[in-house]
């Protein structure tokens, strides 16, 4: 199709205006002929060829050139043949496993489990406001000019864009659009068939994302369409995938915004773009902190990567400053990352500080500003370098860290398994014992039983003080910082001038001061709750092996108390506080974490960093909400005007009076109500998961025991012997790559 704009910008460099003029036609007929080419008929065509001398072919073949696909060297290679070894290990022995016993068949399913979520590729996003540029970056990643673009908003939906190796068989087609169910569409469920044949609203080629992806597509009314997901053949999908995103701040659909600032939640890396020219201006930066907040922290100095190296905050277009004068461009770059520190609460890059160990300096976060432009390959460089750097080095971290996964759970599972092989052996020789015991202990049970239910009664007790404690804690402090004299105090210690983007970034900075104010005010509680969740779970373990303790001769039923309990998460949407109690287990924890959903760096992150990289896997507590306030507090603040006399005074007002206009505190108490519902949910769910699992163990323990005969004992050791022996000739290759 014609590109009338890019043609009258980059072939005749002419205004609108000029142009309109040159063809002899009104200025508003231009404007409408660029934004919908396609209605450009023949003779208006040839009206054009004439007066500008080209030809028709010119014309129609006029296309900007897209820059070189960026190259890597695919270091995934390794991590995919890691995979695919231990999966046909699994495939190999499933025959000769004996998996009737429904513990040694959920061993391999955990197994199978982990090594398909272990070895997923990471997931880069690209945001920012809409025309800043992120669809024709990622053509010019990527090489081929796919992605729709266009200078008005156009991207509405998110599309993932993945690597053609990455197509599973039954998918036939490059492109398909999703609708979202509720909790939006699942891209990590996309090699389920089911869930694919269900969420699946159209397929085709490429070009069916202008249909359905774009705001001026035929399809774009059809507000199912959720998500789309592409396979095609660039290099750089050989490491990561892409995600392109709806622009920010279209005002088109209510949950626009929001539903593009929650996707970086599963974001590995992001890249966030601004123009050169406006660069972070009015809410930009609102968007930048709310993608700073959900990024996973996994930099540390064993692994040396540096701060922040996973967020790329681009000055796009760089081309439109000064014809891409670069000490200009680098002098805007310098000015956004000022502000940008400035904007961020403390309390934001200290939790970050204690996941990595880093400071987060001024100096750090500039180092994580670039320029792009398509048009000149210099002022892309420095960003192709360090994205290339960044998408080189993940692999050996998910490998890393999948190894170290593997091998603990694989301890766990023959620690286990040893003690039940122990447990045979002893039915053959000193049955009668064990039959006493466990005659006792199902004695004991009606009591342990009784006094659990007690003790869980007395946690819901505990959380719904948390709960009281939290709101009146957050009250206290939203009532500090929502008030004039705090304001007035703000503006005068942050030197903040009496102008507009001043005002914005005034309005900015108390809304991320209130969302940090809510995760920390919860963080520290939750970490309250783990100890009485801790105390909980030693309880139950204490009643179970009351015997095999107080007993000389007492044996012990193979039982992983916190991982029974965990597993209760696996079903449930969110987690509230016990996101922060998964977040001690260390990589059990990230893994839990990991299999629902969050990106595959987080595990890293909280495998090393504790309760403080939760904050990043529960950032959406609050987020929307706050993101959706500060967005019409700062949009409140453009149309203020300015009165003489003491202006500080009458801005801290007028916030005070936006927030109260949003019911703010309202809003934030439900945040914080929510939380501790899908709390106390979580906990209900992972204590009758607990008791369940056990259960089954004591019943499962309770037939061998009282049933087998001398003959079944020995099938059964020979049995348990297989399982270890397959465990153990697991091919885990040696890895010590990196340390993470
Ligand atoms: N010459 C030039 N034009 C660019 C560059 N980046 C973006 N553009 C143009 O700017 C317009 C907007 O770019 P898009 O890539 O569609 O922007 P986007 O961020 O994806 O916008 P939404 O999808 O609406 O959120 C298009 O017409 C592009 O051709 C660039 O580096 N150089
Ligand atoms: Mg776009």
């Amino acid at each position: 199709m014609f590109n009338l704009r890019d043609f009258r910008q980059d072939v005749l460099k002419i205004t609108q205006a000029e142009f309109a003029n040159l063809i002899g036609v009104r200025q508003d007929n231009v404007s409408r002929m660029e934004k919908n080419p396609e209605t450009i008929d023949l003779s208006m065509l040839m009206n054009i060829a004439n007066a500008t001398g080209q030809s028709l072919d010119q014309l129609v073949g006029y296309k900007k050139d897209v820059p070189q696909a960026l190259e890597v060297e695919n270091v995934w290679k390794e991590n995919e043949n890691m995979k695919h070894v231990l999966l046909d290990y699994l495939e190999n022995n499933i025959e000769h496993l004996p998996l009737e016993t429904e513990w040694y068949d959920n061993i391999v399913k955990e197994l199978e489990e982990m090594f398909q979520t272990m070895f997923k590729k990471p997931k880069v996003a690209v945001v920012g406001m809409s025309d800043a540029g992120k669809s024709s970056l990622i053509n010019a990643l990527l090489g081929v000019e796919k992605m729709p673009t266009s200078w008005t908003p156009t991207t509405s939906i998110s599309v993932h864009i993945k690597h053609i190796n990455d197509r599973p068989e039954f998918i036939k087609d490059e492109a398909t659009i999703f609708e979202g169910s509720e909790n939006g569409f699942d891209v990590n469920r996309i090699h389920q068939h089911s869930y694919y044949e269900e969420t699946r609203l159209a397929s085709g080629p490429t070009s069916i994302l202008s249909e359905y992806g774009t705001r001026q597509g035929d399809y774009y009314s059809i507000e199912d369409a959720s998500a789309a997901v592409v396979y095609l053949d660039s290099p750089i999908l050989q490491l990561c995938d892409v995600i392109d995103l709806p622009g920010f701040g279209t005002g088109d659909r209510d949950m626009d915004d929001i539903m593009a600032s929650q996707s970086t939640e599963f974001a590995d890396a992001t890249i966030y773009m601004s123009p050169a020219n406006g660069f972070l201006r009015g809410t930009d930066i609102e968007f930048l902190k709310a993608s700073l907040n959900a990024l996973p922290a996994f930099e540390n100095s064993q692994n040396e990567l540096e701060p922040l190296n996973n967020l790329f905050v681009i000055a796009s277009q760089a081309h439109t400053i000064n014809h891409g004068n670069k000490v200009e461009v680098d002098s805007i770059l310098d000015a956004g990352a000022e502000r940008f520190y400035r904007e961020v609460p403390e309390e934001i890059w200290e939790n970050k500080s204690e996941v990595s160990n880093y400071q987060y300096t001024v100096e750090e976060i500039r180092k994580r500003f670039y320029s792009y432009t398509t048009d000149h390959a210099g002022l892309r460089e420095d960003f192709e370098k360090n994205l290339r750097y960044l998408l080189e080095t993940l692999p050996f971290i998910i490998k890393q860290n999948a190894w170290n996964m593997m091998n603990e759970y694989l301890d766990k599972y023959k620690k286990e398994l040893e003690i039940e092989k122990v447990n045979f052996i002893e039915i053959l020789d000193e049955r009668e014992a064990k039959l006493e015991q466990l005659k006792q202990m199902k004695n004991d049970e009606p009591m342990r039983k009784y006094e659990m239910q007690k003790a869980r009664k007395e946690v819901m007790e505990k959380i719904e003080l948390f709960r009281d404690d939290t709101q009146a804690s957050f009250e206290k402090e939203f009532s500090e910082i929502v008030s004039p004299d705090y304001i007035v105090n703000l503006i005068k210690s942050k030197g903040y001038k009496k102008k507009k983007d001043d005002m914005e970034h005034l309005a900015s900075f108390i809304s991320s001061k209130i969302q940090a104010k809510i995760q920390n005010i919860l963080k520290y509680k939750s970490e309250d709750l783990n100890l009485i969740i801790n105390q909980y779970i030693e309880n139950f373990e204490g009643a179970i092996h009351k015997h095999a303790y107080s007993d000389v001769r007492g044996f012990k039923i193979p039982f992983d108390t916190k991982k029974a309990f965990a597993s209760g998460l696996a079903g449930i949407a969110t987690f509230g506080g016990l996101a922060f109690w998964a977040s001690t287990l260390g990589n059990l924890g990230g893994y839990i974490l990991v299999a629902k959903g969050v990106s595959v760096l987080s595990a890293v992150g909280i495998s090393v960093g504790g309760t403080a990289s939760a904050v990043t896997a529960i950032s959406l507590i609050g987020g929307p909400i706050t993101l959706a306030i500060a967005v019409s507090v700062i949009l409140g603040m453009g149309v203020f005007m300015l009165g003489s006399g003491g202006w500080k005074k009458n801005v801290a007002k007028k916030i005070v009076k936006e927030y109260s206009k949003q019911d703010a505190l309202n809003k934030f108490s439900n945040v914080i109500d929510e939380f501790w519902d899908d709390t106390e949910f979580a906990f209900n769910s992972a204590a009758d998961a607990l008791e369940e699992e056990w259960q089954k163990k004591l019943s499962a323990m309770e037939e061998k025991v009282s049933y087998y005969s001398a003959d079944d004992v020995r099938r059964s050791i020979s049995e348990v012997e297989q399982m270890i022996k397959f465990l153990e000739e697991m091919p885990i290759p040696f890895c010590n790559a990196i340390a993470v």
